[in-house]
């Protein structure tokens, strides 16, 4: 226990304070534990399964540290795309697609929905069920339970169904590899949306969306189904707007493809646009930037990750395992984003020219970007951090 009376100097004030902060966490990390555990039991999962989830969870500063980090670089949508729609992605969809040909195919007759669409999903989510997630599920939860996150309460359900979901015996406990906040599998579902939506495709008895790839896939389909997708109409299509164009844009702000045709809105390569179909325009980076035209099946790719970046991402991923072409307006940037591929070799060039980034994975953190500002200082580049072509370029990427 700490001692209050004791004088304290300010600065080992400020240690008491710190003290203060950090210690009764800890202490109370294992009793907090401990009520998830009965809880969990109270909600039915087993006494065995529920102790060993739960058994030596530790503080982690990782789970702790992504909960509360605010993005304080902003990310543009041409690296957001660059990154998750890259020509690896691309090829390794189209072969994966193949391999799980007879799969596709039947999720897309069973649930009406897009095997292109439930493809690029799988691709994004998990890069077709290569990426699983760093964090031990029941532990990361717990963390985010215990340390008072603004969202415990949430954190703490989740968790209660992810036990559930091992006790009935769907999935394994050493199948929990996930995100910081609980998403985990091929489909990166939450628990709770695991729960009201995985499905059984493959007919052995349980709801495997780690190990089953037709399990995993007739899940998104399902999720898709159940967020309004329908049969046999697209996402959108690229468009061109007319110069100077003020009219109105927003994808819950609908009108007849006429009203858009009489807006002066064409497809991108001319065609005209008409017909009673709701869509609404977004212009993903301002009017300087490519523009769609998109319906409601966008709107349930939107509901899978509520943001228009992501959407159009399996949009496009989607078009692109499809055999379609590129996004033909730019973005307006002269300097595009970069591939997995190139900011390996980013890392890799970081390296070698003195700008230490430790080994190179492809991610790039907050060392990474410390490193990109130091190459961009001495190349004479705004010193932002963001792993663009033009200091790629410098340092002798291709
Ligand atoms: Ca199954």
């Amino acid at each position: 226990m700490m001692n209050n009376r004791a004088p304290l100097t300010p600065c080992l004030l400020a240690l008491a304070f710190l003290a203060l902060a950090i210690w009764p966490a800890h202490a109370s990390l294992q009793s907090c534990v401990n009520g998830l555990k009965r809880a969990a039991i109270k909600a039915g999962v087993r006494a065995s399964i529920a102790n060993k989830a739960l058994a030596n969870v530790r503080y982690d500063e990782k789970t702790i540290r992504f909960s509360r980090s605010q993005p304080e670089n902003r990310t543009y949508i041409w690296d957001y795309m660059a990154f998750l729609v890259d020509t690896k992605r691309i090829s390794d969809g189209k072969a994966m697609m193949r391999k799980h040909n007879r799969t596709l195919r039947a999720v897309e007759k069973t649930y009406g929905v897009d095997r292109y669409i439930i493809a690029a999903l799988w691709g994004i989510e998990s890069d077709y069920g290569q990426f699983r997630g760093d964090f031990y599920t029941p532990h990361s939860l717990a963390n985010l339970v215990c340390s008072g996150n603004r969202r415990a309460k949430l954190f703490r359900r989740e968790l209660i169904i992810t036990l559930q979901l091992v006790s009935r015996g769907d999935i394994k406990l050493s199948d929990l590899k996930g995100s910081w906040a609980g998403a985990f599998g091929q489909t990166q579902f939450m628990p709770s949306t695991y729960k009201r939506l995985a499905v059984d495709f493959d007919r052995n008895g349980r709801r495997d969306l780690v190990n089953s790839v037709p399990d995993a896939l007739a899940s998104t389909a399902n999720f898709l189904r159940k967020a309004g997708w329908r049969t046999g109409q697209t996402w959108g299509y690229e468009v061109k707007i007319p110069k100077g164009y003020r009219g109105r844009s927003g994808r819950r702000r609908k009108a007849s493809l006429t009203t858009w045709g009489k807006r002066g809105i064409v497809k991108i390569k001319g065609g005209k646009v008409s017909g009673k179909r709701k869509a609404g325009l977004i212009l993903p980076a301002g009017k300087n930037g490519p523009a769609f035209l998109v319906f409601r099946n966008f709107d349930a790719l939107y509901s899978y990750n509520v943001a228009i970046s992501y959407a159009l991402s399996i949009s496009h991923l989607s078009d692109r395992l499809r055999g379609r072409k590129h996004i033909i307006k730019a973005w307006p940037t002269n300097d595009p984003g970069l591939s997995r591929t190139q900011r390996l070799k980013l890392q890799k060039l970081l390296n070698k020219h003195g700008f230490n980034v430790g080994e190179a994975d492809g991610r790039i953190g907050p060392i990474t970007r410390k490193a990109i500002k130091q190459a961009q200082r001495k190349h004479g580049l705004k010193a932002d951090g963001r792993p663009g072509t033009r200091i790629y370029r410098k340092l002798g990427g291709r």
